[in-house]
């Protein structure tokens, strides 16, 4: 009997999910960083064996909006649960039950699907403080299954995909057996710039960045020609990507590259340009044009 269906990755920012997904996928197609809020958009990967077809939604962590992004990346987040076959409620070892958490789990209630409680990072916490954690998460929730693993490690990762299988409805494939995700070329190129920039600016900046890809061709002779706008929300932070003598924005744009070239599986000219628009974070406008709508 063959299963399929859709599985949703819920969870706080920064508690792991992209790093769940992409290691489910062996392969990496959502961005991460050790910073909150990475994620923005809900991702979709397809994990296709001989017994079953599951599509997987990463989802940008839930959080209190501060602005329209936010609210935007909330509502996608709350969305993917609506018609999901089961969530994948995940979280990081903890002496009470989180805060947000609490938040979460109490939507999590209205809806009428087998919630799993993934507790990741056990890699970096002490046996104690997991075990709690389990005990204390299952008093105020009826989760149908509970695991705790590594999402960075792969430990216990099987056991997820072997319980989901289990809980799934005998379906047909969705998508073509060879498909692993129904994200278009153009926006993994902009996440993937995206990521570097998180990961190597500091402090408030690399929130209020977006990447917006002005070109992007492959040359005769197999090359790709990239050119993006780096957008920000203030003058003073255009200052500190582009940073002393175009260190910064170097950076940024080599360690891309480096992945880009990987991913596209060719040589990549990538140019990166900084622009700033003021508050773009907040426009409903700018929101649309960069793709969060
Ligand atoms: N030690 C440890 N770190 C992990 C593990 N899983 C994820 N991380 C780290 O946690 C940080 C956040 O990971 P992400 O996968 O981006 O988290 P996320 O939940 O998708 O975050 P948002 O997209 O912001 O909601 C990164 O620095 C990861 O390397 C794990 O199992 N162990
Ligand atoms: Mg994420």
């Amino acid at each position: 009997m063959f299963k399929s269906g859709f599985v949703t990755i819920i969870g706080r920012p920064n508690v792991g999910k992209s790093t769940l997904m992409n290691n489910i996928m062996g392969e990496k197609l959502s961005i991460v960083s050790s910073r909150p809020q990475t994620t923005r958009n809900n991702i979709q990967t397809i994990h296709t064996t001989k017994e079953h077809q599951i599509v997987f939604v990463d989802t940008p962590g839930m959080h209190k909006p501060r602005h329209k992004l936010g609210e935007y990346m909330v509502k996608v987040a709350k969305d993917s649960i609506n018609e999901v076959d089961v969530v994948l409620f995940l979280t990081t070892p903890e002496e009470e039950v989180n805060a947000g958490d609490m938040h979460i789990l109490q939507q999590l209630k209205e809806c009428n699907v087998p919630v799993f409680l993934l507790v990741n990072k056990i890699d970096e916490n002490p046996e104690n403080r997991i075990a709690k954690t389990l005990t204390n998460y299952a008093d105020v929730f009826e989760f149908k299954e509970i695991v705790p693993l590594s999402a960075m490690n792969g430990k216990n990762v099987d056991k997820i995909i072997e319980l989901i299988e289990a809980h799934l409805p005998e379906g047909p494939m969705y998508y073509p057996e060879d498909m692993i995700t129904d994200q278009q070329e153009r926006f993994i190129v902009t996440e993937t710039i995206r990521e570097k920039a998180l990961r190597l600016l500091s402090q408030e900046v690399p929130h209020g960045i977006a990447v917006e890809i002005i070109h992007m061709k492959k040359d005769e002779k197999g090359r790709y020609n990239i050119e993006a706008n780096l957008l920000c929300e203030k003058d003073s932070h255009k200052g500190i990507i582009i940073g002393k003598n175009g260190a910064m924005m170097k950076k940024i744009s080599t360690y891309a590259r480096q992945d880009l070239e990987k991913f596209l599986n060719s040589p990549v000219t990538l140019k990166l340009w900084v622009k700033v628009k003021k508050d773009w974070r907040d426009s409903q406008f700018m929101l649309k044009e960069l793709g969060y709508k």
